[in-house]
């Protein structure tokens, strides 16, 4: 294969919601550039995108597939994202490596909730999008109230460049008012005839094309003077103005296709081509130190690997676009996240799980490489004596969570390894290893998202696992002064046990000065603080602990042990076993015994006083509480409130946006598990949220009743 030029390179990522035919798209794609001369189709599981097994089953993309065709002596490279929130990952550096995002619109459904999660992340990532309005060969198709749809959130930047004239079972021909002509197509060909526009489409072509000259003239200040003086634009002034909307993300150009039946694609890729600029002739990117890097092939090389994927038979596979200079078979590269030294001894360009050999790739290309001895997701390669590091890639917050185990005990340390690897390939994938809840937990975007792991865990790597519910982390504290003693005392033959504890404890409250006097149960204990320590606690909130011993009634030497025998407790909360925060303690008396005292002694006697004082303060349960936001569309949006309502939430707002109502929450995370399930399943797929942790609260009166009962019957079991 050919060496490509930086100029004769564009990088698309096909974005939408599921279903809308963008693995179709690609695949009509790779039929007009000749990569394939027959056209897969989902059913029949032949596509060259979704090529995986578990793809072919579920019948929809699970991963980003890069792709690449020739046309019109340029290489078009496209990425194949998945629809499904679930997949979101592949979605984010599929976007983040293209230039451009072509949003594939089903002309049944016009604007989806795809549409408006990946609208958002192209919006973030300033990319700028191209809109493929597809399925106009469907009965139901309705290409006006698509547009209307897109309008709601795009406005009048949305500019129709193509409309149907005879969309529907019938479906054949596209008027193109930017070049003032009709494609009649025959056949699924994608064979086209070009013609004048009919006299009687005349009016409506000329209408859209004053539209289109409007929009084009009002991202160029020049253009719009010509277009005030002239009342009109040539073709060529249209394309320029075109090409600065849609690159300040000022214009939004709508086409039209049916993917599945190659009509209007090979017109789409003619325009990706022309009006689309090369990736050097786009502003330079920034790596981390915010140096510009221009992606020039005369520059040192550097590459961004944007994704790392296992296949059968050739193991870890890295993805990268070329972000400057170039990059030939055999070059030595230095990864600068971990200094090693990788030598490419193999380039790839791919077409899914087809891959040819290439001698070198130019900036703005992209490419793969096998055998890399620890390049991951993230990193970026470059010339040795040049220190070029891209930003990481950031993904949205998980938002299911799922406690893992291996059915046979014996895979546990295998499960581990490939739990990291999946997490690699695959950053939206997190795993914990909690201490506190004894559980692996698993984060990922869904359900699904998770379910397909555990598919691959049984089917790639022969790891059986099943999925629990994930344990909470509750937190304990309490809610008032109280006091407590405890005397230690064993004594059974030879040396004996003794130590006596006398403290009172109340909630931490920051900056509160230290405590002089307490009054508990009518009684009135003075303390005098001889010394304080203030203990962060890794899992969140402090313990202060203050020595008020007067007159040597307790050892100094046996202060930490004591302290030791609270952490013990505070480790393990008295109510359900959970961390317990936010608390001060002050020892302001006690006994010693002058044989039987020791350190042992006084950590139980400290433990047990601090247990009793605990459940006479008040004690609480809280539960993390996290701030949740809904977007929904509005026929749903009772459904869905009435349910975050059953789910103990606190609505904090609500407001349309952009055609679909949003609902901020604040949920507990007890009341999370599969909710993206249940929303699922209540909007038919139509709605999507995103969480993140907010703080912890004190949990309900019955809700903590029927927590302290469960763990009581759990340490009953035990
Ligand atoms: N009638 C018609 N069907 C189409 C068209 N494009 C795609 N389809 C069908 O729509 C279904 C979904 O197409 P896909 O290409 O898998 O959609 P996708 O956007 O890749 O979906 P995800 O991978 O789930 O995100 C398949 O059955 C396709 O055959 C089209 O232009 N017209
Ligand atoms: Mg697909």
């Amino acid at each position: 294969m050919k060496t490509y030029q930086s100029e004769q390179i564009r990088n698309i990522a096909l974005l939408g919601n599921t279903g809308s035919g963008k693995t179709i798209l690609a695949e009509s794609m790779m039929f007009e550039g000749k990569v394939i001369d027959r056209k897969g189709t989902i059913e029949a599981k032949s596509t060259v995108s979704d090529y995986s097994e578990i793809e072919q089953q579920n019948e929809r993309s699970i991963f980003s597939t890069v792709l690449h065709t020739e046309f019109m002596n340029s290489k078009l490279n496209v990425i194949d994202t998945p629809g499904s929130d679930d997949f979101v990952g592949a979605v984010v550096s599929s976007l983040h490596t293209a230039d451009y995002g072509v949003m594939v619109i089903n002309a049944q459904y016009g604007m989806e909730v795809g549409t408006e999660i990946f609208g958002r992340h192209a919006e973030k990532l300033n990319k700028p999008i191209i809109f493929a309005i597809n399925h106009l060969d469907h009965d139901k198709a309705n290409f006006d109230q698509t547009i209307e749809s897109l309008k709601v959130s795009y406005g009048s930047k949305v500019a129709v460049v193509q409309y149907p004239v005879d969309q529907g079972a019938d479906f054949s021909s596209i008027i193109d008012v930017l070049k003032m002509k009709m494609y009649r197509f025959k056949g699924d060909t994608g064979e086209r005839e070009e013609l004048d526009i009919p006299a009687e489409e005349l009016p409506k072509a000329e209408e859209m094309q004053n539209a289109l000259i409007e929009s084009a003239a009002e991202n160029d200040e020049a253009l719009m003077e010509k277009f005030f003086d002239q009342g009109t634009l040539s073709e060529d002034e249209m394309r320029a103005g075109i090409q600065t909307g849609l690159i300040e993300r000022g214009l939004f150009p709508v086409f039209c296709i049916s993917a599945k039946r190659s009509i209007g694609v090979k017109r789409l890729m003619e325009f990706i081509i022309n009006v689309c600029p090369a990736p050097n002739e786009l502003p330079p990117v920034k790596d981390a130190e915010g140096k510009e890097i221009k992606c020039d092939v005369s520059d040192p090389t550097s590459l961004f690997v944007f994704k790392t994927a296992v296949e059968s038979h050739i193991g870890e596979i890295n993805y990268f676009k070329v972000m400057s200079g170039k990059v030939a078979e055999g070059q030595d590269l230095i990864n600068t996240k971990n200094d090693g030294k990788e030598r490419l001894s193999q380039l790839f360009v791919v077409a899914g799980k087809n891959r040819t050999k290439v001698t070198e790739l130019c900036a703005g290309d992209i490419g793969a490489a096998v055998k890399l001895k620890n390049t991951k997701t993230n990193h970026t390669l470059c010339a040795p004596g040049k220190s070029i590091s891209f930003e990481p890639l950031t993904f949205p917050n998980a938002k299911y969570r799922t406690a893992v185990k291996a059915k046979n005990e014996s895979d546990t340390e295998k499960l581990g390894e490939y739990l990291n690897r999946a997490h690699q390939e695959d950053p939206t994938i997190e795993i914990e290893y909690s201490k506190e809840l004894k559980q692996i937990i698993l984060y990922g975007q869904g359900e699904h998202h998770l379910n397909i792991l555990k598919w691959q865990l049984l089917n790639l790597y022969k790891i059986d696992v099943e999925f629990l519910p994930p344990r909470i982390p509750y937190r304990e504290t309490i809610t008032k002064v109280a006091q407590a003693d405890y005397r230690h005392k064993k004594q059974s033959g030879g040396a004996g046990q003794f130590g006596e504890v006398h403290m009172v404890i109340e909630p931490y409250v920051e900056d509160a000065p230290p405590p002089v006097k307490y009054k508990v149960n009518g009684r009135e204990i003075n303390v005098n603080v001889r010394g304080t320590e203030e203990i962060p606690l890794e899992w969140g909130g402090k313990l202060v602990f203050y020595n008020c011993i007067v007159g040597g009634s307790i050892d100094a030497r046996f202060m930490p042990a004591i302290l030791k025998g609270i952490m013990e407790k505070m480790e393990e909360g008295p109510l359900t076993g959970s961390y317990a925060r936010d608390i001060r303690v002050a020892i302001y008396d006690g006994k010693m015994h002058p044989v039987d005292s020791n350190e042992i002694s006084f950590k139980l006697a400290g433990r047990t006083a601090f247990r009793t004082a605990f459940k006479n303060a008040g004690p609480k349960i809280m539960e993390p509480v996290y701030e949740v936001e809904v977007i929904v569309p509005s026929d749903k949006m009772g459904d869905v409130m009435s349910d975050l309502q059953n789910r103990r939430s606190i609505i904090l707002g609500m407001d349309s946006d952009k055609g679909f109502e949003r609902i901020n929450a604040r949920v507990p995370l007890a009341e999370l598990h599969k909710y993206s399930t249940s929303l699922s399943s209540l909007t038919s797929g139509r709605a999507t949220y995103s969480m993140k942790f907010s703080s912890y609260e004190q949990v309900p009166a019955d809700v903590q009743e029927k927590l302290l009962k469960a763990y009581e019957e759990e340490s009953e079991e035990e």
